[in-house]
């Protein structure tokens, strides 16, 4: 079986009837698909009645700070995959990281990591998917792996020199003429039936993710000859083997680097993007794409370069000198010429990041002496002390971008700037569910309201005028 449904990445086998002849072959229970369309009556239903009941209540107030302060803690969104609690991180769909970890399928034989195929099936349903189930969407993954000649030409056309974000982003919106919602949205298909588009469009787009992720990686660090895709393998080690790693460590790595950067609820830069551009019909690759401009920027998604850069100059500097007065002065050098320390901070986090934890953990099992681990974590001791007597951040704490480059860099994956694209390929799996579900509850177009600093100044002296 497993030579019938090898191919390379560069064959012209239509990937979908393997994969349809190896489910009609073996499928024993619900596809995800399935699942969440019987699911979706129930969903509108229950939206209905809660609106109708509690529709006027109010949720929220927002100061004037809030609105000059980026929206910061504003209940307006819904998303439904997961939800940030300050103190206590990410759950997702009320299960936190180390109850993922044990509850939803791993790897094949002696595997302890998540597979993130799972997590896209509990993001969406709110159900834990059984491994039977993780497998054959890992097969209908793959077998929609295949990118169309006009991506793989342009990735090829690219400058070396532009950054792989961009090249990302420019990937995921060329796959635009491949959109079945845009083309039902075009002959007229009804709002009804959005969903379904949406859903095979965010299938589609995971799939070819990993190729075009390593077509990237391959054409700027190495001889742009990428790997081959298996259907009889699982997400993580298909990715590992494109991007040209044969440590199953390393493969174990992407497994739970996936899963754990998946989704960190709707309100941050990338999700809210694709949620926002996504609330326009825009097709999901589009909305994808939107989210992923956001996710390269600095304070988010790039925050996992900039830490590997300026831990490579920590180094220059301290010249050796790991003792923690060294680092404390590097620190101190960051503060106060202007810049933030990287990888600590958070928009709503007042903790550890659990996704710093989960990381430092992966470390801890496989490689406890490695220098640059050892660092990070000696870095770990000092930082918090040193934020917290500046005295700006409401948040000293290590972010998920804290550790995750060093972990990367252990296995010879050391080109930086590659680094969130990878962080991109995994956000998919939480970004896309919420957009199938939008289109499925019939979400509107969102729309916040605005007003100029003249116009909040009349609103601030009407509600002063009222007050007295
Ligand atoms: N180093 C130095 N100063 C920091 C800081 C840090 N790590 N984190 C926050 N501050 C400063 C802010 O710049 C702000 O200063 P000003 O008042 O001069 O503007 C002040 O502390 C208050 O900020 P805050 O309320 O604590 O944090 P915000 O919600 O405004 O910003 C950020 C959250 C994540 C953007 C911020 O902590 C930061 O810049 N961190 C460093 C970059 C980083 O690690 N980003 C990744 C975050 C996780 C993520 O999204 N990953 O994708």
């Amino acid at each position: 079986m497993s030579q019938v449904l090898q191919r390379t990445a560069t064959t012209s086998a239509k990937p979908n009837y393997l994969f349809k002849a190896f489910i009609n072959a073996k499928r024993l229970q619900s596809t995800l698909k399935e699942t969440f369309a019987n699911q979706i009556p129930a969903k509108i239903e229950e939206i209905k009645s809660f609106k109708k009941k509690h529709g006027k209540t109010v949720i929220d107030q927002v100061t004037l700070d809030q609105a000059y302060g980026g929206m910061r803690g504003v209940k307006s969104m819904v998303w439904e995959g997961s939800v940030l609690d300050p103190e206590e991180g990410i759950r997702f769909r009320g299960l936190t990281i180390p109850e993922i970890k044990a509850k939803l399928p791993h790897g094949p034989g002696d595997s302890q990591e998540p597979l993130p195929e799972g997590l896209f099936w509990l993001v969406l349903t709110g159900e834990i998917p059984t491994e039977e189930q993780v497998r054959q969407l890992s097969a209908d993954l793959a077998s929609r792996s295949e990118l169309p000649e006009h991506v793989t030409n342009l990735l090829d056309s690219l400058p070396k020199n532009l950054h792989p974000m961009a090249q990302f982003s420019i990937a995921v919106n060329a796959l635009e003429s491949e959109s079945k919602f845009a083309k039902a949205y075009a002959s007229g298909v009804s709002k009804t039936e959005y969903w379904n588009y949406t859903f095979e469009d965010s299938l589609d787009l995971l799939g070819k993710l990993p190729m075009i992720a390593s077509k990237i990686y391959r054409n700027v660090f190495k001889d742009g000859k990428i790997g081959s895709i298996d259907l009889n393998k699982d997400y993580g080690a298909n990715l590992a083997n494109l991007l040209g790693f044969e440590n199953k460590d390393f493969t174990e790595l992407m497994r739970l680097y996936l899963t754990i950067h998946s989704d960190h609820e709707g309100g941050n830069v990338s999700a809210h993007t694709s949620h926002l551009v996504g609330s326009a019909l825009s097709s999901p690759y589009l909305s994808f794409a939107a989210g992923m401009n956001g996710l390269a920027g600095p304070l988010h998604g790039r925050a996992n370069q900039e830490v590997l850069e300026w831990l490579f100059k920590l180094r220059e500097e301290v010249n050796g000198d790991y003792s923690k007065e060294s680092i404390e002065k590097y620190l101190w050098d960051t503060l106060n010429s202007g810049r933030v320390i990287p990888g600590y901070g958070h928009a709503v986090l007042r903790k550890t990041d659990p996704r710093y934890t989960a990381q430092r953990d992966f470390a801890q099992r496989h490689f406890p002496e490695y220098e640059l681990f050892k660092l990070v974590s000696t870095i770990y001791e000092v930082a918090p002390k040193v934020l917290t007597k500046h005295g700006k951040t409401k948040n000293p704490w290590p972010n998920v971008d804290s550790h995750s480059g060093v972990l990367l860099q252990y296995y010879g994956l050391t080109e930086a700037s590659f680094y969130t694209v990878l962080f991109g390929v995994s956000r998919a799996f939480g970004v896309l569910p919420q957009l199938i579900i939008d289109r499925a509850v019939g979400a509107p177009i969102e729309r916040p309201k605005s007003f100029s600093t003249e116009k909040y100044k009349q609103l601030i002296a009407q509600i002063e005028a009222g007050s007295k």
